[in-house]
Formats: C-alpha cells, structure tokens, sequence
C-alpha cells in the first residue's frame, strides 16, 4: 500500500448550469476509489480572468487524499473533464468545467503536461480565495496560501455563492 498524498484541486465552469457541473465533477472524484475528498470549499461566483468576454465562473477548491500519482490524477481530471464534455473552443474561453491541480504534496513537477504548483495561483483570488477556505489552518501551504492572497495583484470580483453544502458533500 502507497501512503496517500494530500493534493489541492480547483474547479472551474462557467457553461451551462454552473451547480450541476460542479456537482458532476465532484461525484466523479468521489467514485474514485484512489481518491478521499476530505475539504471542500463554499461555491464562489468569480469575473472571468483573462480578457474574453463572458459569463462569470463558479470556482470552487477541493482537497483530497490520493493514491493516484501526479500524472495519474491529470489523467483523471481529463476524464472528468470529457466526461462533461469539456469543449476547447477559445483558449482561455468558456468551459464546462476545467479541473486543475494546485498543489501535490510538496512536489514541484514540471512536464510538458503538468507544472505544479500551478503557475498562475499567485494571480488568481479566485483560486487563493476558496483554497485557503478548504485548507485547515494547520495544513502545510496554509501560510504561503495566506500569504499570496495578501499580496496579490489580482482585483478581479469573487463573492461567495453558495456554501458547501450545496455539492451535496458531508466529510
Ligand atoms: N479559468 C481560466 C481562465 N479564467 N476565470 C475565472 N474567474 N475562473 C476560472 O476558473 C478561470 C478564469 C483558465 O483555466
Ligand atoms: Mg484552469
Ligand atoms: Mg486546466
């Protein structure tokens, strides 16, 4: 038995109804039988970042314990992503959902694939914001994640929308 790994996940959609996809995402990280959920945060409406018009996201940050490795994970956020027929239109557009991996354990990975910790987090209140909300207070990137929300140059609007009850999700 491989020791399970904490990894930090954000989830994004703003296609169609924005709940159920997060809801959908969150089923399928919970049929995985390699993956715990063990945090999740309360559902926030975010302004799209990054220049093209349109309808606002619903982000929401999930943490869980896996046994999958890092590429094993990316595989299966892919599938999660097909499975709600994700379509790449506009780089940067709209999406049905995107799942993207923050933190895997301590591990700084740089494939052609897969860069972790997510490059762009820094930038991103939409992503701090609900990750320091899952984070328990004592867990390892809970001060570096505290810290870059303070200072980021991020000034996009987030409001939190629904609390997490919503995804139908008791720990
Ligand atoms: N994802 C992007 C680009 N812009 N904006 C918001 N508010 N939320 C997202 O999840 C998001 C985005 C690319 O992955
Ligand atoms: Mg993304
Ligand atoms: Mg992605």
């Amino acid at each position: 038995m491989t020791t399970p790994i904490e990894s930090v996940l954000s989830i994004g959609t703003n296609i169609g109804d924005r709940l159920t996809n997060l809801q959908r995402a969150v089923q399928m990280l919970n049929e995985n039988d390699q993956i715990e959920l063990t945090s999740l945060s309360s559902v926030y409406e975010t302004e799209p970042v990054g220049g093209v018009e349109q309808q606002s996201f619903y982000n929401i940050t999930a943490v869980i314990q896996t046994t999958l490795s890092a590429q094993e994970l990316l595989d299966y956020l892919h599938e999660i992503e097909q499975a709600l027929h994700r379509k790449r239109i506009v780089h940067w557009g709209p999406r049905t959902i995107d799942l993207d991996i923050i933190y895997y354990d301590r591990q700084h990975i740089q494939t052609a694939t897969l860069t972790v910790p997510h490059p762009e987090m820094a930038n991103r209140r939409f992503v701090l914001a609900p990750t320091l909300e899952a984070l328990a207070s004592d867990d390892e990137h809970y001060d570096e994640v505290a810290h870059l929300l303070q200072v980021t140059p991020d000034r996009n609007w987030i409001k939190k929308k629904f609390s997490n009850e919503v995804l139908m999700w008791t720990k």
